[in-house]
């Protein structure tokens, strides 16, 4: 099985200042991000094991481990394409379309994914999604981001909302950071992941 990698941040570290710091980045995605890689090459290669040894006691920890760090690896790699250093405004065509529809209008939309994102407890996401089988958008939390998904969504628009995504420049202004998040979105990416969403509907 091939290893997963940690794939470049997609812009300098310090690209998106003033909103998200140099520091915060250098840290969130040249460790944190990394640790999710490394748990999930360690998950998949102890699974591998188990299979080759046909002893599956340990199966349900590093099933979790897997779904742990493969989800932590998957929404760090999808919040860094979501941002860049031209960010900011409103999409436009079709997704812009689609957010009119199925929330009211963007301001709509920006107003609850701000306050759902906000509202996680703990340490978690606000995800914009598409669902395929409802051929809708829908903004979604997960506490854990292993845990509480909707199966078959999938992921346009992500915001980390752990602390060490904003902890060092915004402390517990957990909604300044998420505001500031949409400073720095790149709509471009999210629309061409839209796009291809679409391709899916059954
Ligand atoms: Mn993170």
């Amino acid at each position: 099985m091939p290893k997963h990698t940690l794939p470049p941040l997609p812009y300098p570290y310090n690209a998106l200042e003033p909103h998200i710091d140099e520091q915060t980045l250098h840290f969130h995605h040249d460790m944190h991000h990394k640790a999710y890689v490394d748990g999930l090459n360690k998950a998949e290669e102890e699974l591998a094991k188990a299979r080759e040894a046909g002893d599956f006691s340990l199966v349900k920890h590093w099933s979790r481990e897997a779904a742990f760090h493969g989800s932590g690896h998957i929404l760090h790699t999808l919040f860094w394409e979501n941002l860049g250093p031209n960010g900011g405004g409103e999409p436009q065509g079709a997704l812009a379309d689609a957010i009119k529809a199925n929330f009211g209008s963007f301001d709509s939309f920006k107003a609850q994914m701000i306050a759902a994102t906000t509202q996680v407890e703990a340490s978690g996401w606000g995800v914009l999604a598409y669902n395929p089988m409802f051929d809708s958008l829908v903004i979604l939390t997960a506490e854990k981001h292993q845990d509480l998904t909707q199966w078959g969504v999938v992921p346009l628009l992500v915001i980390d909302a752990w602390e060490h995504a904003y902890y060092l420049k915004y402390q517990n202004r957990r909604a300044d950071f998420v505001k500031a998040v949409f400073n720095v979105i790149n709509w471009d990416a999210v629309a061409q992941r839209y796009a291809a969403a679409l391709r899916l509907k059954g």
